[in-house]
């Protein structure tokens, strides 16, 4: 008989309320909470940077508002207190260099950060979680992936619109920031697996989503790959 590899737990396995789900879900969920909220402020700071679109980005940073609300709901669900502290910590160094790009006016880095990158972290988490999560918070995901999409695409359509004037501050921002999100990552990993979300499915799925972006935008694949490796150096 063949040896059955260590394989992720699966769904029927899980149990929400065991203790050791339930505190791993404390940090998780205060992540999803703290990133929502700052989504909800990055949007409004952009909307003041880029005034003409300043409707939709209203209207983008409601959405994150309401994110943040179905997601606190989740926690309570549960009955798991969201450690709000790790998280803003967790988001601490994304959220510094977005609030310096503001103060210097960069829109460019401003939406690498919030519409590429965090969207495409966003994007990779909840589809990965929606197979392996609770009756109510699968609802509530599934709701909220599709709203991540539109913000994404804010972002790709404005990036795209004004390429050639955007193209090495986008370079840079990446170079910057990319790191911080394997960082990220690699905090989250053992948590994320206790709700059954595997780094590698999480990894696969955020460069997906990142180098599809980075193509609409206007990137060779040669530039996408050169890129995506500043990440692994992290
Ligand atoms: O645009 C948005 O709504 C993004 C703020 C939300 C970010 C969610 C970050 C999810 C990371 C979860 C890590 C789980 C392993
Ligand atoms: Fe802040
Ligand atoms: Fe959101
Ligand atoms: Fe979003």
């Amino acid at each position: 008989m063949p040896q059955l590899e260590a394989s992720p737990k699966l769904e029927q396995e899980l149990n929400f309320h065991s203790d050791e789900y339930k505190d791993a879900y404390s940090r998780i969920n205060a992540i999803v909470i703290e990133g929502e909220q700052e989504a909800y402020e990055n949007y409004i700071q952009l909307a003041e940077l880029l005034p003409d679109h300043g409707e939709e980005l209203i209207r983008l940073s409601k959405m994150e508002s309401r994110h943040k609300k179905g997601f606190e709901a989740c926690g309570r669900n549960l009955e798991v207190t969201p450690d709000m502290d790790f998280a803003r910590e967790f988001f601490a160094q994304l959220h510094q260099n977005f609030q310096d790009a503001l103060a210097e006016g960069k829109v460019v880095t401003c939406l690498l950060i919030q519409s590429l990158i965090i969207e495409c972290f966003a994007i990779a988490a909840y589809n990965i979680y929606i197979p392996v999560a609770d009756d109510f918070a699968r609802k509530i995901t599934e709701g909220v992936v599709k709203d991540e999409y539109s913000h994404l695409n804010f972002g790709e359509e404005w990036l795209k619109a004004n390429f050639e004037a955007a193209r090495a501050e986008l370079e840079e921002a990446n170079k910057q920031n990319l790191p911080i999100v394997w960082q990220m990552l690699n905090q989250v990993a053992d948590d994320a697996r206790v709700l059954a979300m595997e780094k590698d499915a999480l990894v696969e799925d955020f460069m997906i989503a990142y180098g599809e972006a980075l193509s609409n935008i206007g990137f060779t694949t040669r530039d996408i790959m050169r890129m995506s490796a500043y990440g692994l150096k992290a």
